[in-house]
Order: C-alpha cells, then structure tokens, then sequence
C-alpha cells in the first residue's frame, strides 16, 4: 500500500483527493498549519481516517519533518494562498506561500525522501493576458497578478528540481475548478451562497465585479483524478486539465440564478472593491495531451455543476437557519 502526502487537505482540493487516495486504499498523511479556531468543514468526513502532520509551508524544517514522518510515495503540494484577489493588498506573503513554499517542498522532498514523486498545483492563472486560445502546454505565460507570478515561479521550479535532480516532479496546469466545498469568496461559491440566500429571504443584493470575464470552469471532483494520473505515468511531465468550454460570470449568474426561478438582473449590484487592477479576460483549455497520454476525462459539465452548488447552498442555508430558531 502506498503513503500520499498531502499539502492543503484541508482546501477544496485537498479534501477531495484525500477521498480518491482514501478510496483507492491509499494511507494519506495529511499536513495542516496551526489556526486559532478548527478548520475541518472539508475533511470533516474522513479527519479520522487522515493521518495529521503539522506543518508551514513556509517553515521549511517543519516539511522536512512532515516528509520524514509520512515517508510518501507520493506528495501533493496542494497549499498555497490561492486567492487571486488577495494577492495585490499581500503581494509578499501571496510569495512566499505560493511561490518560495514550493522551493521548500521540493527541497523536504530532495532531502527527506528523492525518490516520492511530486505533484505540483499550477494554474491557469500563469497564461494570464491572452497571447494564444485554447491555452495549452506551449503557450507562454503572461500572468497578470502577484498570484499568477507567483504561480509561475512554482511551476518553473518545479521544472527545474526534475531537470536538475531528475526528480519525479509533475506541474499540472488546471484551469478553474469548482464545488460545494470552495471557498465563500470565489465567484462560483459566490453567486450559490448568494443565490440561496436570496431565495431564502436573508439578503437581497448580490455585488459582485467584471461580468464580463470569461473562464474555463469544472468540477474539482473530477480534476483531482489528473493529478493522480500524473504520478502514476512512466515519465513525469506537465499537464493542462480543463474542460475545453467557456462562460461569463454574466452566465453563470444566469443559470445560477434563473434555477430557483430568479432573474440576477434584479439583485446583482456592480461594486468597484469586486473589481481587480489587472484582469484575466479569457481563459480556455486545450487538454488533448492529457485526454491522450493519462486518458483523463471529465464526468460533470457546467451547468450540472451550477445546479450542483446551489442546491449545496440552499441546504446549508436552510440548516443554519433552521438551528437558529431552534
Ligand atoms: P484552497 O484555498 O481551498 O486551499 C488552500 C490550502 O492551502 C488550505 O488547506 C490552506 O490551509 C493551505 N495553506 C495555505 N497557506 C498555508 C501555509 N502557509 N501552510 C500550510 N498550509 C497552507 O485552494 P484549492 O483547493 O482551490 O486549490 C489547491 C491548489 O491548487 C492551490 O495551490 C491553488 O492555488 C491551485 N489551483 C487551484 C485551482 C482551482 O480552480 N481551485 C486552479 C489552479 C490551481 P487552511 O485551511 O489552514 O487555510
Ligand atoms: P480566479 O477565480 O481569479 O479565476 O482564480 P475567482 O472565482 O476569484 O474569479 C473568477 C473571475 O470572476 C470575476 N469576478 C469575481 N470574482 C470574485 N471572486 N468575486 C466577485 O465578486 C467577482 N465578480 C467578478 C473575477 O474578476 C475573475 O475574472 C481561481 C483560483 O482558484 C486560483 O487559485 C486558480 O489558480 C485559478 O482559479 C485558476
């Protein structure tokens, strides 16, 4: 049986492929940071079935440890500060969390353990300003925040860690990539929290920034399987997983909200704090090599996912409201 090392468990991804790495009778060595109040909504299902190391990606003795103790086969380096809007107002610690930590992983990894085979959370966010569509593997990246730059730096060195040291070191390239588990302040998660609470009488405004932006959105259930093919191919390589469509946010709040029987025209606000000094207009995936080399295919489109979320939200919501009149 195989150890897994996962960074970020506690995350939209992290929880997810903990589940897959559980399923497949994997023993998964889960790394979580010191917080002043729990944060196990995500895992809270199979925390007991997680083994738990404590740890910073930004301490690198600490990872060191984390590795020695998980002994992995595989390591997952899911943790960063993923939050593109964040990355303007904490352009340094968007640095050190989501590009230096990645230096810091490897090294835990070059020292503790060279042989485990490493997965590395890249981004769409790197092709940034558009220069070629669909974004593939080739396409040259031109990110447009401290987060996509930052992204970059992690990519590239993870490149660089498996020409140096002919480490098994894999970037996958995922475009957006959503669920009932991503964080609150995501447009996707957004607009569900949103549209419930509406619904449910307990706002009746949603403000929001660029409807206009285009994105290549999926289902995180499904993208955590192409992390895994990565690891268990011959060679390591670097990937783009994505689903090949596009929206606007304009749609997603279309179906989001047209769901429960709603028109967005009637509550969404425009609000310039939702706004970001630099935008990525348009993204979109071509991810033929991974269809081809890790036969790696999607389950849940679009709107399914909408749907997905919303009904999420609208049981959350009634629940919480629910234990409040109790
Ligand atoms: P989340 O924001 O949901 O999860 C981030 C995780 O990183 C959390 O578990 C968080 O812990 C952990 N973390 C942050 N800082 C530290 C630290 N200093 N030390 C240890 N752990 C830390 O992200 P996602 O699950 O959505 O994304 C996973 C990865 O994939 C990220 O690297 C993201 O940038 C990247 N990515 C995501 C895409 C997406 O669409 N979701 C697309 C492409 C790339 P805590 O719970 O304590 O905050
Ligand atoms: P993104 O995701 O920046 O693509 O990064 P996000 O959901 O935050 O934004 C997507 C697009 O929606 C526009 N938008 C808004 N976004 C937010 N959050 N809130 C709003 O009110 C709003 N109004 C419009 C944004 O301007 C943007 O164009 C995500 C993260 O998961 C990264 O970690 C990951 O690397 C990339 O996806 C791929």
């Amino acid at each position: 049986m195989k150890n897994a090392l996962i960074t970020g468990v506690t995350g939209q991804d992290g929880s997810y492929l903990a589940e897959f790495l559980l399923e497949k009778g994997y023993t998964v060595y889960g790394l979580r940071r010191r917080t002043s109040t729990p944060n196990y909504e995500n895992v809270q299902h199979i925390k007991d079935r997680i083994r738990w190391i404590s740890g910073d990606l930004t301490d690198l003795a600490s990872l060191i440890e984390a590795v020695r103790s998980a002994d992995p086969d595989e390591v997952y380096n899911l943790a960063a500060q993923s939050f593109v809007a964040s990355s303007w107002p904490q352009p340094l610690a968007t640095g050190q969390m989501t590009a230096l930590s990645v230096t810091n992983m490897l090294e835990a990894v070059r020292i503790a353990k060279p042989g485990a085979r490493f997965y590395q959370a890249s981004s769409s966010e790197m092709f940034g300003k558009v220069v070629e569509t669909p974004q593939k593997e080739t396409t040259p990246f031109y990110p447009r925040s401290p987060y996509g730059v930052a992204k970059v730096y992690g990519h590239w060195i993870t490149v660089n860690y498996r020409e140096s040291f002919g480490m098994f070191a894999c970037s996958g390239i995922l475009f957006n990539h959503e669920s009932p588990r991503r964080g609150l302040e995501f447009v996707t998660r957004k607009v569900s929290d949103g549209v419930a609470r509406i619904k449910l009488g307990l706002a009746n405004e949603l403000r929001m920034g660029n409807l206009d932006a285009l994105r290549d959105w999926g289902f995180a259930g499904d993208y955590v399987k192409a992390m895994w093919l990565m690891l268990q191919q011959d060679e390591p390589d670097d990937y783009v997983i994505a689903t090949g469509e596009m929206h606007s946010v304009r749609e997603l709040l279309e179906i989001a909200f047209s769901y429960v029987g709603l028109d967005y025209r009637d509550y969404v606000v425009i609000d310039p704090e939702f706004v970001r000094p630099a935008e990525v207009d348009l993204l979109l995936g071509d991810c033929s090599k991974a269809k081809e080399k890790l036969g790696w295919s999607l389950d849940v489109g679009f709107r399914e996912l909408v749907h997905m979320m919303v009904d999420a939200d609208l049981k959350r919501v009634k629940a919480e409201q629910n234990m409040q009149y109790a």
